[in-house]
């Protein structure tokens, strides 16, 4: 991935002042509001919330800019890391699962495939680095009440590029409130929920890496999203509700749970 270069950041920090003193001047903006802006800036630091903001306002239109041509070579759409993804998350044991052996919510088998863009082979061993919240709608490294790496892990498809995790339902994301970043949002108007995703990151030997997140159907937030753009229709799978006794014993359950699928293709390095 290309970063920024010397040469490079002489280019865009000229035009990125022209614009901004272009903007400044258009809507007259004054001293009051300016100090106010700084103000608003140094909170944002200290609050840690400066990477969620900028990919609330930003993400989507970097992500879609810089690997879209993955898409049209036939791989399956990107999505946007976002703020919350963390190094280091544990190489799950089989059978695959996520959560605590009572994870509150509802039990969830996402199943699938990851195949080669072009020939749709299956990649053997292929990697998924999987993250989500849990079924409060908490990330585990900001919620007290989840152990560390709770909704992470890092899973190995089979020889035939399949994979099955347990996981729970994510839910829906609301950012923080009481922080800088919901308190613009509030300001604004503007809903600041994420409709229930599954991020994951998958990579495969001879195979350009993908980061990407999941969508569920019929979630009312998915098109009041307010990292607008993020959900796309070919990210959405279904929530397919299982509550058949003979379903439940099968899967040893104790209650109704839900599958998803979805068949993830990679695009060749070279
Ligand atoms: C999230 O959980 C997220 O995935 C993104 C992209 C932005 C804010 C919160
Ligand atoms: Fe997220």
């Amino acid at each position: 991935m290309r970063t920024l270069t010397a040469s490079r950041l002489n280019v865009l920090y000229d035009e990125f002042l022209d614009t901004v003193r272009q903007f400044i001047i258009r809507h007259k903006i004054t001293e009051g509001e300016y100090q106010q802006i700084l103000g608003f800036v140094a909170e944002l630091g200290q609050s840690g919330e400066a990477p969620l903001l900028m990919d609330v306002f930003l993400g989507v239109t970097v992500d879609d800019l810089t690997y879209e041509h993955l898409n049209r070579l036939g791989g399956t759409r990107s999505n946007l890391v976002g703020p919350f993804y963390l190094e280091g998350a544990p190489l799950r044991p089989r059978p695959y699962r996520l959560g605590r052996d009572n994870e509150p919510g509802d039990t969830l088998y996402l199943s699938g495939s990851v195949r080669d863009a072009k020939t749709g082979a299956p990649i053997a061993s292929a990697l998924l680095d999987v993250w989500q919240t849990a079924g409060n709608g908490q990330y585990d490294h900001i919620d007290p009440d989840q152990p560390d790496f709770n909704m992470r892990g890092k899973f190995v498809a089979d020889g035939e590029g399949r994979f099955e995790i347990r996981t729970v339902v994510p839910e829906a994301y609301q950012i923080p409130v009481n922080g800088p970043t919901g308190r613009m949002l509030a300001a604004l108007d503007k809903p600041a929920w994420r409709p229930k995703h599954i991020h994951v990151k998958l990579s495969g030997d001879g195979y350009v890496p993908l980061t990407t997140q999941l969508y569920f159907e019929d979630d009312p937030w998915l098109d009041k999203d307010i990292v607008a753009g993020a959900p796309k229709p070919e990210l959405t799978t279904r929530l397919e509700k299982h509550d058949r006794p003979d379903e439940i014993a099968e899967k040893d359950v104790d209650r109704p749970f839900y599958t998803a699928r979805y068949d993830f293709r990679l695009v060749p390095a070279s």
